[in-house]
């Protein structure tokens, strides 16, 4: 049966991952030379440079989900050329279930942190429960002149904030909050052991599960 799955889970990973919308990414990480598997932004260069103008304070962030459910996190470095993405926007564990776009109307900013004209790079990271990552960046110059698109919209996603879930709720409960399990469909041996069910018969089956992940 495990071999049965093996084959199209691992053909899956090239595909579907996810899109930064806004502000519009580097570049298309799904180029021939770009993989969204590759730190810190897919491979894809800042040779064709586009910048994003965002409020100082912090602005909207549109990611458009390809996958049936992720983590994800939003790092921010400050500079021009390949700035050290050592800024962490988002210190508490997100999840989002569903496919479709999320949006975050407002990811605030340590205060003093941008002035006016500063560039920076936002790097979003998507990863699953085996730690897997997905990147994409994009760049942008912190403006008083920003103005947040008027179409950033959360839709056909679910989002979780694992941290205040887990403050409230046993330790039975939050494995069901993470929407992180896999859905009947996914259900094989090697998934299930993710969450301490099963074994996993080594890195093929650690791949697979990797690849059912990536599925969509
Ligand atoms: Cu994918």
């Amino acid at each position: 049966m495990k071999s049965l799955i093996l084959l199209p889970a691992l053909a899956s990973l090239a595909t579907a991952h996810y899109d930064l919308v806004f502000p519009e990414w580097r570049g298309d990480s799904f180029a021939d030379d770009a993989s969204q598997w590759i730190y810190p932004c897919a491979n894809v260069t800042q040779e064709k440079s586009n910048r994003t103008l965002w409020p100082l304070d912090g602005g909207s962030v549109n990611i458009h989900m390809h996958h049936p459910w992720t983590y994800y996190a939003i790092n921010l470095g400050i500079g021009t050329v390949e700035p050290a993405l050592t800024v962490a926007l988002t210190p508490e564990l997100r999840n989002t279930t569903g496919n479709g776009t999320l949006c975050i109307p407002k990811l605030s900013i340590p205060a003093g942190l941008a002035k006016e004209g500063d560039n920076a790079t936002l790097q979003v990271v998507t990863f699953d429960n085996m730690g897997a990552a997905l990147y994409n960046c994009a760049d942008i110059t912190f403006s008083s002149k920003a103005v947040n698109p008027t179409d950033c919209k959360t839709e056909g996603v679910k989002e979780v904030i694992v941290g205040a879930e887990a403050a409230n709720s046993t330790c039975a409960d939050n494995a069901d909050a993470t929407g992180g399990a896999p859905t009947p469909t996914q259900s094989t041996g090697a998934a299930s052991s993710v969450f301490g069910e099963g074994r996993v018969a080594g890195v093929l089956g650690a791949a697979a599960v990797v690849g059912l992940a990536m599925l969509v």
